[in-house]
């Protein structure tokens, strides 16, 4: 029995991190795509490097809640091997899934605790703000740190792994993601053709509600423990 596990900002929200597309998804008046890209870094590094210090120092003040803890407990009592195997594919950067423990947890789009070097390529755990451009700890050269996130255009962490799991998928959940953003929001159509069962928890109906077996719709915090348990 393989699961698969998406998660996006919605699973985070009543930890009191910002989803993406709530109210006018802006930041600052910005569209995220507008910050989140490689271009937008190259014009204006200092409101980029600004826009991920900010989220990274806010981390500080939030926890995981109810749904974060779920879905540890059922990593933790997931039978591993003889067919049976787990994977949490988060889209979010915040370190929350982390913090409420898991061994079988993959980044997709990076993750503010982490900065990675343009120089030699190094991704470092990082909790420091980078506008003051500090030299790399890997090889020591200044002005070469940027956040290590996954960047509109850029190609997400970690596809071999997740899309074998999507193969082998005898379930796939998607909890807390608009279904916006891909390679993302392709993966339940993946799961599906490879026979899975596909369940979405989320707020509301998302753009790929159509495609799923099943729906949920209310808080994470209440369905994903009722859903586990
Ligand atoms: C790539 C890091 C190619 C930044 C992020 C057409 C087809 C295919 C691709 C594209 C296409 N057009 C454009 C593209 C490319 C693009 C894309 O998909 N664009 C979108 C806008 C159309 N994709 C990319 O560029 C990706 N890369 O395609 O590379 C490639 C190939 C080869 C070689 C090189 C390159 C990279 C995408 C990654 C971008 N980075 N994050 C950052 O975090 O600052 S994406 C960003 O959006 C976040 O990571 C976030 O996870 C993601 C999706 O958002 P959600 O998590 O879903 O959050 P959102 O606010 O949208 O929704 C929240 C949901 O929760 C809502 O449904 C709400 O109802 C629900 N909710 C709210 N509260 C609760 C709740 N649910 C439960 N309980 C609650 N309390």
């Amino acid at each position: 029995m393989n699961i698969v596990i998406l998660t996006g900002a919605g699973i985070s929200a009543e930890s009191g991190v910002p989803t993406f597309r709530a109210a006018d998804g802006l930041w600052e008046g910005h569209r995220v795509e507008d910050v989140a890209t490689p271009q937008a870094f190259r014009r204006n590094p200092t409101l980029v490097q600004q826009f991920y210090d900010q989220r990274r120092a806010h981390l500080g003040q939030v926890v995981p809640n109810a749904a974060h803890h779920a879905l540890a407990r059922l990593e933790a009592a997931w039978p591993k091997g003889n067919g049976f195997d787990f994977l949490l594919v988060t889209q979010n950067v915040d370190d929350l899934h982390d913090r409420a423990g898991h061994n079988h947890l993959v980044h997709m789009h990076g993750e503010l605790n982490s900065a990675l070097c343009t120089r030699c390529g190094a991704a470092n755990p990082w909790r420091r703000p980078l506008l003051d451009n500090p030299p790399c700890p890997a090889c020591r050269q200044p002005g070469g740190l940027r956040p290590d996130i996954v960047w509109f255009g850029e190609m997400p962490y970690h596809m071999d792994r997740i899309e074998t799991a999507l193969a082998a998928a005898d379930l796939f959940v998607s909890i807390g993601t608009s279904g916006a953003v891909y390679p993302a929001a392709g993966f339940v159509a993946q799961a599906k053709a490879a026979g899975a069962h596909t369940l979405e928890l989320n707020l509301e109906p998302s753009a790929g509600t159509p495609l799923f077996d099943e729906a949920r719709h209310g808080p994470a915090t209440q369905l994903v423990p009722a859903w586990v348990e």
